[in-house]
């Protein structure tokens, strides 16, 4: 990706690693960390690719921020464009594209069933609606080393800030399913993956979180920790230390033994009793994740009103139940077009 942009003699060329300046073909100038400032001075078509770029780019910036600021982020997990509308509406920092959602939109099983093509146009879909960091739920990067390297290329177009990709065989089962294959990869195997990513990506902001299945596999805490500290040698951004337990107990013990700069991830799905609140006294989590509730919230409502509307023979007991249909228009930017409307059609 790049951009070019010619002004007389005076030119700069933009790509992921910065922004040059040239004097006929003579570089005068190499800009890096000055170039989320830069755009908006050159005045950089306000429309266009060029715009969607640096839209990117400002995510990516957020997003980074994220691992490094102090508190803790908050993301929401969304299956489709939809769901990913309504979390950053309703103010929350970055979207989870969820392989849980994503599957579920598709009626079938969180277990690789869909393809990485399919995630990774969900994924895009939310992105081109929302101004907040999308962060893609990977699984396992959908096959070995290879076929993560291709997903970071992939996702990294969509627009996409990084991606989590989880120490589990492929293909594999969703974490929290009772009874799941839970099957962990060779280390060394996981290693590769983290490598391959990190050596591929594009954009030096873009985030690999390694996610570690350990205690979700019951191979206990020593075995997390040991496959934790490996993923950060190996590079990654940051842990996702996954758990199922219905208590928060086994993740503050991992917490507390967590002696490393690099910051963690949590999905306090099966264990809601630890708040946003208590995560934040923790210090060492940056990311905090509600996986899958708006999905199933949806479902709740969706089958209510279904049920009532089958009960009362008609639809005339259930406004209650619904948004009006403004409000859809509203959230589908109608408004927007409306005003375009004034100005170009004729
Ligand atoms: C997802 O949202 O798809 C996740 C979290 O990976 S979990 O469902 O807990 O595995
Ligand atoms: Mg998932």
């Amino acid at each position: 990706m790049s951009d070019y942009i010619e002004r007389d003699k005076l030119t700069f060329s933009s790509d992921i690693t910065g922004i040059k300046f040239f004097y006929g073909r003579h570089k005068f100038y190499e800009f890096d960390i000055l170039k989320k400032y830069l755009y908006p001075i050159l005045e950089i078509r306000k429309e266009g690719p060029e715009m969607t770029y640096m839209d990117n780019k400002n995510k990516l910036l957020k997003a980074r921020e994220f691992l490094t600021r102090p508190g803790v982020a908050v993301g929401v997990g969304a299956g489709d464009a939809l769901c990913a509308k309504l979390i950053e509406q309703a103010g929350f920092d970055f979207i989870w594209s969820s392989s849980l959602c994503i599957s579920a939109s598709y009626v079938v099983p969180d277990a690789n069933l869909i393809s990485m093509s399919q995630y990774c146009e969900a994924a895009r879909s939310m992105n081109e609606v929302v101004s907040i960091p999308i962060l893609a739920d990977c699984d396992t990067g959908y096959g070995n080393a290879n076929n993560v390297i291709y997903a970071v290329k992939k996702f990294e177009e969509a627009g996409i800030v990084g991606i989590s990709i989880e120490d589990k065989k492929f293909p594999k089962d969703n974490s929290l399913l009772e009874g799941g294959r839970q099957e962990l990869a060779p280390i060394e195997e996981f290693v590769g993956k983290i490598k391959g990513a990190k050596d591929h990506q594009r954009n030096k902001e873009f985030i690999v979180i390694a996610r570690v299945e350990a205690l979700i596999a019951g191979w206990g805490q020593a075995e997390a920790m040991k496959r934790a500290l490996r993923y950060v040698e190996a590079g990654a951004d940051s842990i996702l230390i996954h758990s199922r337990s219905k208590q928060p107990d086994e993740i503050l013990e991992f917490i507390r033994n967590w002696n490393q700069p690099t910051p963690l991830v949590l999905v306090p799905t099966n264990y809601p009793s630890l708040t946003l609140r208590e995560v934040e006294k923790l210090k060492k989590v940056k990311l905090f994740i509600y996986a899958n509730q708006p999905l199933r919230a949806s479902v709740k409502a969706q089958e209510a009103l279904l049920e009532e509307i089958k009960r009362a023979g008609g639809i005339h007991t259930i406004d209650h139940m619904m948004v009006p249909v403004n409000h859809i228009f509203d959230i589908q930017g109608v408004p927007a077009m409306k005003e375009d409307e004034q100005k170009y059609l004729v």
